[in-house]
């Protein structure tokens, strides 16, 4: 089954996508997903230029072979792009075996292990009445579990608060911002985390008396605080029992986990910019985490997440995979298949895409009360319109960055 084809599509229906199209000598096709958001060129370049040429002519049966030729034959091992770009051919590989098979991948990798997975949703506001409405909104699509987000007084704009959201065309106001922001130079938001050390337990302390002792509540802390910052942070909520706290400190410094474990029970979730299984062995083997954070996409596919939760298997660690709209249908798809087979799956992050993104990447994974499937057809289960994907071109877009008040950049 020799690779005959390797397309690589870029569109930007409702945000940027990288999308690897590999095709058979057979005709199968498989995709993968290598979006890197704010960074989508730099994985198109290193597809294109680099990791397309090695692969016409191999054998599509391959991937594991495949997956270790391009990681240590390049010689420059890990970092984003490089995982991205192995990651894409891998999902695409998996998904033309599982294709060629006849089954959906989860079929593949063990059969289900459960009938759905939970997922948690995206709830916030710029004020509690916001916030309130918003986790209101998340029930009654289904969303048994929520991540909260709220403003900061005295703090203009924050990363992850709905009302910070553009204008999004016929879609109205939509929480989509998180990924990057169109334009030709980054957003600057502000922060401070006095500030928020203060105000982020009076609000889980008002969801909590509003909304009852059961829903499971998470929180992202996007990697802004030090450790001593994270430990008061985790104990001052503790009475409000929290699912998790995410990326409470900056990634490089994985000992800074030691400090917060000492200090609290929170639950601790980490690692969506962390791009492989090395990044996280000294945290899943002192347990200094309880949930692994990280995306089939940017993580190496299928194939080295599927060895990363197995090892965090070993230390009672679940799953946790990122799901924010910057992981693409195609990546979704892909990490659901892989929940639904591993057995220490926890939950997954699904934030939704818009109805461009869906005309583009047509998928057959289902959201219902509250619990994903990936669906029952052959492979991963998602198509390319490629006609459609040709319709919203790439649009230079930025993560925001931010600034404390006298002007220095801080911590994302
Ligand atoms: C999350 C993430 C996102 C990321 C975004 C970056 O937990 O969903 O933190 O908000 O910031 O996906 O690309
Ligand atoms: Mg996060």
């Amino acid at each position: 089954m020799r690779i005959t084809k390797a397309e690589v599509v870029v569109t930007s229906p409702d945000r940027n996508f990288t999308t690897l199209k590999l095709t058979t000598e057979d005709g199968i096709t498989g995709l993968g997903d290598a979006t890197l958001n704010g960074r989508e060129l730099a994985v198109v370049s290193y597809l294109r230029d680099h990791v397309v040429p090695m692969l016409i002519d191999r054998d599509a049966a391959r991937i594991e072979d495949t997956w270790q030729l391009l990681y240590r034959g390049a010689y420059w091992r890990r970092g984003p792009v490089t995982m991205a770009a192995i990651a894409a051919v891998d999902i695409a590989l998996w998904d033309i075996k599982a294709k060629a098979a006849g089954m959906p991948l989860y079929q593949l990798l063990g059969g289900a292990s459960r009938e759905g997975l939970m997922a948690y949703g995206h709830a916030s506001g710029k004020d509690l009445p916001e916030l309130f409405d918003s986790i209101r909104e998340h029930q009654e699509q289904g969303y048994r579990s929520i991540r909260v987000q709220t403003g900061v007084p005295g703090l203009k704009s924050i990363y992850g608060i709905a009302s910070n959201a553009r204008l999004d065309g016929d879609q109205g106001v939509r929480y989509d911002h998180e990924p990057a922001q169109r334009g030709a130079l980054p957003a600057q938001e502000d922060w401070d985390t006095r500030s928020y050390l203060r105000h982020v337990p009076t609000v889980f302390e008002a969801v909590r008396n509003e909304f009852g002792p059961e829903l499971p509540l998470l929180h992202d802390a996007h990697h802004r605080m030090t450790p001593i910052q994270a430990a008061q942070l985790g104990k001052s909520l503790e009475p409000y029992d929290l699912f998790w706290l995410e990326d409470c400190t900056p990634a490089e410094n994985p000992e800074a986990l030691r400090l917060v474990r000492q200090h609290t029970t929170t639950p601790l979730a980490i690692g969506e910019v962390f791009n492989s299984l090395w990044d996280y062995q000294q945290i899943i083997r002192e347990q200094l985490i309880d949930y692994v954070r990280s995306a089939v996409t940017h993580t190496g596919g299928i194939s080295h997440l599927r060895k990363l939760v197995e090892y965090a298997a070993q230390y009672q660690i679940r799953s946790g995979f990122h799901g924010p709209t910057d992981i693409s249908p195609v990546g979704m798809a892909a990490q659901m298949h892989l929940g639904l087979a591993i057995h220490n799956f926890g939950i997954q992050e699904y934030m939704q895409h818009g109805a461009r993104t869906n005309a583009v990447f047509q998928q057959s994974f289902t959201f219902e009360d509250g619990l994903l499937h990936p669906g029952d057809q052959p492979g991963i289960g998602v198509d390319l319109d490629v006609d459609e994907a040709g319709k919203y071109p790439y649009e230079q877009a930025y993560l925001p960055y931010n600034r404390l008040a006298d002007g220095t950049v801080h911590d994302w």
